[in-house]
């Protein structure tokens, strides 16, 4: 199949799962053309069946915002054409799913060809930014006109009804991680580095936006800390973390903490964790937890949104209630004072990502295509 992958490029967490099923979808012999503004990060391969098309927008004197949606349809419509796509999967909403919908009427008016477009729900396109009146009648208009919908958890699935008048079925096919990348032994030179007293290592990886709750992290670490002798890596970036810094010194622990940026081989650093600290507001399923547990890390999150569909609690890790930092430091003390116990729930954390794992989601994708493809071969 010639299938055409719309997302962003960033290193949130819709280009990441986006990217790394055009990957998994090329290594099975689908040709697969990413079309977005920049290189995605986690595109660092290469494969002959993997092409990349960026969208460039001119910048005009007029225009304080160049209009980026138009010049995505415009690429979408060339690369569609030129390159003979089979379908066009879009990832997160905004602004994809619209730009999609004006690429396939362009299309269709240019060629009568009907090019499929299936749309993934990923999260805040639906939860916080596509509920805001200024998108809602775009976002749910442009959902409605994809011709296949999915959701990458149940809860974003219902959330989405809840939220739009959605009058189509939405599928459920969830994120996954390829637990084989993830699955590496710890670099103990690193280890020594980070933690030189064996200190145990707690990390946490986010865009630091405020839905990530950031300063939660902190104060349960600092928390933490005032028991078991440890240390924090804060991978990522964004606008929240001068707060977390700034709190980072007012409880003493700046210096138990490292702010390592944004990091392509998260794997490494996911190698020498032994708690995964995610105690966000929402999530629609947390990628980076899953990633955490492909690594052999307990996850210590909030039980919001999709997080309960690949936790389970007090057996692969523990899920406490937004902004609960008492209870998320008391069960990462107790988790913390007991080896035998932490080494159990690393193993049970594994086995759960086991069932997220590449090969057992791609297919669900694959399947999904060849409904809307009907004379092209699945694989
Ligand atoms: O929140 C992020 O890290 C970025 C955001 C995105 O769409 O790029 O992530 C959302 O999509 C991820 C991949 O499907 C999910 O794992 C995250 O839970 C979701 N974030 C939120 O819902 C806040």
């Amino acid at each position: 199949m010639r299938i055409g992958i719309v997302c962003y490029p960033t290193f949130g967490g819709s280009g990441v799962l986006a990217t790394e099923l055009g990957k998994a979808l090329a290594d099975k012999g689908h040709e697969v053309h990413f079309i977005t503004y920049q290189q995605p990060v986690r595109l660092n391969v290469f494969n002959t069946n993997i092409l990349y098309h960026e969208v460039r927008v001119p910048t005009y004197p007029l225009f304080d915002y160049p209009p980026y949606e138009l010049a995505l349809a415009s690429t979408m419509v060339d690369v569609i054409i030129n390159q003979d796509l089979d379908l066009l999967h879009v990832h997160y909403a905004i602004p994809h799913a619209s730009a999609a919908y004006l690429a396939k009427q362009i299309i269709k008016s240019k060629t009568g060809r009907d090019v499929p477009v299936i749309t993934t729900l990923h999260g805040t396109d639906i939860t916080l930014v596509g509920r805001d009146k200024t998108y809602e009648p775009v976002v749910t208009f442009s959902i409605n006109e994809s011709d296949a919908i999915t959701a990458v958890s149940e809860n974003l699935k219902q959330e989405t009804y809840k939220n739009f008048q959605i009058h189509k079925e939405i599928e459920v096919i969830t994120n996954f991680v390829d637990v084989s990348r993830f699955n590496k032994k710890p670099f103990d030179a690193f280890k020594k580095v980070i933690a030189p007293n064996g200190e145990k290592i707690l990390v946490h990886a986010s865009n630091f936006r405020k839905v990530k709750r950031v300063l939660d992290v902190v104060k349960v670490f600092a928390e933490v800390n005032k028991y078991i002798p440890c240390k924090l890596l804060m991978v990522g970036d964004g606008p929240e973390r001068p707060a977390a810094e700034e709190l980072a010194r007012a409880l003493g622990v700046e210096h138990e903490i490292r702010f390592v940026g944004k990091q392509e081989q998260i794997e490494e650093i996911l190698a020498v964790c032994d708690l995964f600290l995610l105690p966000s507001e929402y999530e629609s399923f947390g990628l980076a937890a899953l990633e955490a547990m492909a690594a052999r890390s307990v996850v210590i999150s909030t039980n919001a949104g999709g997080l309960p569909e690949i936790m389970e609690q007090g057996k692969t890790g523990f899920m406490a209630n937004v902004g609960d930092v008492a209870a998320m430091s008391d069960f990462a003390i107790s988790l913390l004072k007991s080896e035998s116990r932490l080494e159990e729930m690393k193993e049970a954390a594994f086995q759960q990502a086991l069932a997220f794992d590449i090969h057992n989601i791609v297919p669900q994708y694959e399947k999904l295509y060849s409904r809307y493809c009907r004379n092209v071969p699945c694989t």
